[in-house]
């Protein structure tokens, strides 16, 4: 039988509404750009991918418009006419003509995964090994911006049974605001809750110093990257000082960041991202990095919409360990989707698909209606 080639890769920008303002250290969202990958090959089967940043370039070094170049003038001419079953191939050929750029790459892996798994009439997860889990429990973001908003959402989603995790984002106004924000949301949500932070490395070692030291009396479970991604020392001091574990996630992209933080006891968690990773495959080594090293795992997210954060959850679902759960909550930050059916969420955690490739369908018309016409 001929091999299915890849014969075409489309590229759509799709702009969505976010439910409220997403304020973070760096950015304020009100909305968030899916870059939207469809591939299609020669036996007729398309496989959809995503990818997204947070805020444009604030977060990292891939803008949803970069995204988009990349693909359509590197990547994807170097995937034209290639068997489309073979995905290590795939990343070969696009590591050969592009340095980095792990968003854009990771958009068009999903996609090649969503092809082959639907051509072997098999859930994505079933394709990587077997899922361990079915379903990943997933916290929830309160960065309204303003400390009672925050609490009155937290206890809506508690009493609905969606998150008992939430994490707050901080690192915008001085730390003692900060401190007494948290403190007192954790006061407010007692032993009903976990909280924890992220500081999106918003914060000086000296700051980090004192605003761990409070935080850390204040009951918080997990801080998240309160340091410049390049100081890894820094975050060794912390994670020697104190007992509350501190959590590297800008400072971990990929298996070589894992091995260099490991090295130095660095951080005592990570979160991993497809995004950072730039696929599942590449995920997936981060993680046997950090399970030789005996650092717990975290399934972290770049605010992705459906395809994406369900194309992640299928990797998480294999891994060994994920002691600290999932943030795959993207969707439901989203006004609206451009699929046909939204992911679910209860009993505080997500389900994985159980149809064919990623398992989820594009809504052609909601497509058409978001994608961005300029
Ligand atoms: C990040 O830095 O972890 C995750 C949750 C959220 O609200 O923002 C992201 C980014
Ligand atoms: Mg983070």
């Amino acid at each position: 039988m001929s091999k299915p080639t890849i014969q075409q890769v489309e590229t759509v920008l799709v702009d969505l509404p976010t439910i409220r303002a997403h304020q973070l250290a760096m950015t304020t969202m009100n909305v968030q750009t899916l870059v939207i990958v469809r591939l299609r090959c020669a036996d007729g089967i398309e496989g959809i991918g995503e990818a997204t940043t947070i805020g444009g370039l604030t977060y990292g070094e891939e803008s949803p418009e970069g995204i988009k170049l990349a693909i359509d003038t590197y990547l994807a001419p170097a995937l034209l006419g290639q068997d489309a079953q073979n995905i290590n191939a795939a990343l070969g050929r696009m590591e050969k003509v592009a340095r980095g750029n792990t968003f854009a790459k990771c958009a068009l892996e999903n996609a090649l995964w969503d092809a082959q798994a639907k051509r072997l009439n098999m859930p994505l997860h079933q394709l990587l090994g077997g899922a361990v889990r079915d379903r990943l429990e997933v916290l929830w973001t309160l960065a309204s911006g303003d400390t009672s908003k925050d609490i009155a959402e937290a206890e809506q989603l508690l009493a609905e049974r969606r998150h008992h995790t939430f994490k707050l984002k901080i690192g915008r106004r001085s730390v003692q605001q900060d401190v007494a924000h948290v403190a007192a949301i954790k006061h407010a949500l007692g032993d009903r809750a976990r909280v924890t932070v992220d500081v999106n490395q918003a914060w000086s070692e000296s700051q980090a110093h004192v605003g761990v030291a409070a935080l850390q009396d204040a009951g918080i479970d997990l801080i998240e990257q309160p340091l410049p991604r390049a100081n890894k020392i820094g975050l060794r001091r912390l994670s020697e000082r104190f007992n509350v574990p501190i959590m590297a996630d800008e400072a971990v992209r990929g298996p070589d960041d894992a091995a260099e933080l490991l090295r130095l006891g660095a951080a005592r968690v990570f979160a991993l991202k497809t995004m950072k990773t730039g696929g599942l495959v590449n995920l997936l080594r981060t993680a046997a990095v950090a399970d030789a090293g005996g650092v717990a795992l975290y399934a972290g997210t770049m605010l992705e919409g459906s395809i994406a954060t369900m194309a992640a959850a299928h990797a998480f679902a294999t891994l060994p360990q994920l002691e600290w759960g999932s943030e795959l909550f993207g969707p439901m930050l989203l006004k609206d989707d451009i699929v046909t059916e939204r992911p679910v969420y209860e009993e505080f955690s997500i389900g994985l698909p159980t149809a064919p490739g990623i398992g989820v369908q594009i809504d052609e018309d909601k497509l058409k209606f978001y994608q961005r016409k300029n």
